[in-house]
């Protein structure tokens, strides 16, 4: 049976060879599932006499792809979510964004990544949104349309979904991203440049996450980090009351006012070059500060699509004295979601609000930096290496940096170092990366059961979803050698299990329940297993406890929420 919750505005899609694709096969028992939802835009249309219209439906978006042979050391299941009606995404609200975030929460533990198909003139706004209504996401969302409709000989839809679905299934970059031609961007960064060549977007402050050539070139030093140990939740509502203002020479004071009435209540004023207005215009400054007085949220982003903004002009400052607050190099689309998004906390004061706003929430704005970065050359380890292999230049050192710092993190998880760990990290090693079996320093971790440790590495952003060539994550691990704190930690931040691992449990927990195991069975609890899935001959784990065996057992089975029907069992 399929996970999905289908309502009347979202369907699967109807033909079910597309429900489940797999797009590659292979003898390694690795194995990630995709959900992809298809909410509209150009890259399913076809070419009626009214203009284009119409969607095709994600069937034949997925028979094009199957054409191709892809040579993975894992394999891919793809699930299709078709909404309906599609949309040109010229149409799509605040309410379209909620609907995507409901449908991501309410399948995001039954899959590895999701892909959005969506329009591209709106794509901007709502990957910027979505990046900051998934709180605590710690997997990949990758949006992606294209120009021309996939069904044209000549198209960009056909290698934009692609790079979308395999870059989903394989990579845990724990954002809401945004791929188009050959790019993965940071969602919140981009903005759409190009109404006609298939280079649509860019994203002006900040590289790309990763790049597709002849392999996927991933920038893992780009890549967000996650810091916090919450669970994953989609927070769907926003405020609506929030507006974009553009700066022009000769704006006039009853412009700026009008567009400042209730129940307006953040605006992102587009000032010029670095966050300059004019300095010898009383009256609009005066609009200005009666608004943020009032309470409205201003936040100050600059017109030039690169660069960032700074109050070291005097033409800035007069917008921080008017009480507005520097958007920093965040992009118009990102601050006014951003926007959005905080001004519907209304648990959080006037003050909380505009605090979170000048944060950097999802990577949306760049931290200042400067001389925070540690540079290679300074790490004594690294220069006693460089030293004995005679090596000086930084791509050499970086070279070696990379290829041997995972294994030596690792080592460091495996006795609780946690000093070695982090000065692995300030040597510019990222405790994300996992070693030649796949496995990051969380997996040893997990299984050494170093809860302190786990938590460090936690707040570093390493992933809870991070699979070894075995497919084991650090949950699998924490359960396998009983660590129950850890297994706690790990679920408080998000960690689960997979369907299959789900469905596999049966048999384990049968076998725990011959063995009177009350410890065995109940970690699996906490972990969040169901006690009653029956193992592979049909029996259920109360079913098999032994005679021979304490009650414990049972007691735990019993005590189990998950129990269908406690009573019976127990007297039979
Ligand atoms: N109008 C279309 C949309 O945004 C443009 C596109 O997808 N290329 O839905």
């Amino acid at each position: 049976g399929r996970q999905l919750h289908p309502s009347r505005r979202r369907k699967l899609s109807s033909c079910s060879s597309v429900e489940n694709l797999d797009l590659v096969t292979s003898p390694c028992g690795n194995e990630s599932r995709v959900l992809v939802i298809n909410t509209g835009g150009t890259i399913g249309m076809t070419l009626h006499d009214k203009g284009i219209c119409d969607g095709l439906g994600s069937q034949l978006l997925l028979t094009l792809l199957l054409s191709f042979a892809v040579k993975l050391n894992k394999r891919i299941i793809y699930t299709i979510l078709e909404y309906s009606p599609l949309l040109d995404s010229s149409n799509m609200t605040t309410d379209d964004w909620g609907h995507i975030g409901i449908d991501i929460e309410k399948n995001y533990e039954n899959f590895d990544g999701f892909v959005i198909l969506h329009g591209t003139d709106t794509m901007a706004y709502t990957a910027s949104a979505l990046s900051f209504m998934c709180e605590h996401l710690g997997k990949p969302i990758v949006l992606t349309g294209s120009q021309v409709p996939i069904y044209e000989l000549r198209n960009d839809g056909r290698d934009n979904l692609l790079g979308a679905l395999l870059i989903a299934g394989q990579f845990v970059i724990p954002e809401v991203c945004l791929y188009f031609y050959n790019k993965l961007y940071r969602g919140n960064r981009v903005t759409k440049v190009d109404a006609g060549s298939f280079n649509a977007f860019t994203s002006p402050n900040l590289p790309p996450l990763a790049t597709a050539e002849v392999d996927f070139k991933i920038n893992w030093d780009t890549v967000w980090r996650a810091n916090t140990t919450a669970k994953f939740q989609v927070r769907t509502e926003l405020n609506r009351n929030v507006g974009l203002l553009r700066l022009f020479p000769g704006i006039t004071a009853s412009t700026v006012r009008a567009f400042l009435q209730p129940p307006m209540q953040g605006v992102v004023l587009e000032t010029y070059g670095s966050g300059n207005a004019p300095d010898n215009r009383p009256d609009l400054l005066e609009e200005l500060s009666k608004a943020t007085d009032a309470g409205v949220i201003m936040v100050n982003c600059t017109q030039c699509l690169r660069g960032t903004v700074s109050a070291s002009y005097a033409t800035g400052r007069v917008l921080m004295d008017a009480g507005l607050l520097a958007g920093g190099d965040m992009t118009p689309e990102a601050a006014l979601s951003k926007l959005s998004y905080v001004l519907a906390k209304k648990e959080l004061t006037l003050d909380a609000q505009k605090k979170m706003m000048a944060q950097n929430l999802r990577g949306e704005m760049s931290a200042d930096l400067e001389g925070a970065k540690l540079c290679l050359s300074d790490s004594r380890f690294i220069q006693v290496i460089a030293k004995s292999l005679s090596v000086s230049c930084k791509e050499e050192l970086e070279a070696i940096r990379d290829a041997l710092t995972p294994s030596l993190a690792c080592a460091a998880a495996k006795i609780g170092d946690t000093e070695a760990l982090v000065a692995l990290k300030e040597m510019g090693s990222d405790l994300r990366l996992g070693d030649f079996d796949g496995r990051t320093p969380l997996h040893v971790a997990a299984c050494e059961g170093h809860l302190r440790l786990v938590q460090y590495l936690l707040n570093q952003g390493a992933s809870v979803h991070a699979k070894d060539r075995y497919g084991d994550t650090p949950l699998c691990n924490a359960v396998r050698f009983r660590h129950k704190e850890v297994v706690r930690l790990l679920k408080k931040t998000g960690a689960h299990f997979s369907r299959e691992q789900l469905e596999e449990a049966g048999s384990e927990l049968c076998s725990l329940a011959a063995n009177g195991d009350r410890e065995g069975l109940d970690i699996w609890r906490i972990a969040g297993a169901d006690l009653t899935r029956p193992g592979y001959d049909g029996k259920m784990a109360i079913e098999v406890v032994s005679f021979r065996e304490t009650w414990s057992a049972v007691i735990t089975l019993v005590s189990s929420e998950s129990l269908i029907n406690p009573s019976s069992s127990v007297s039979g």
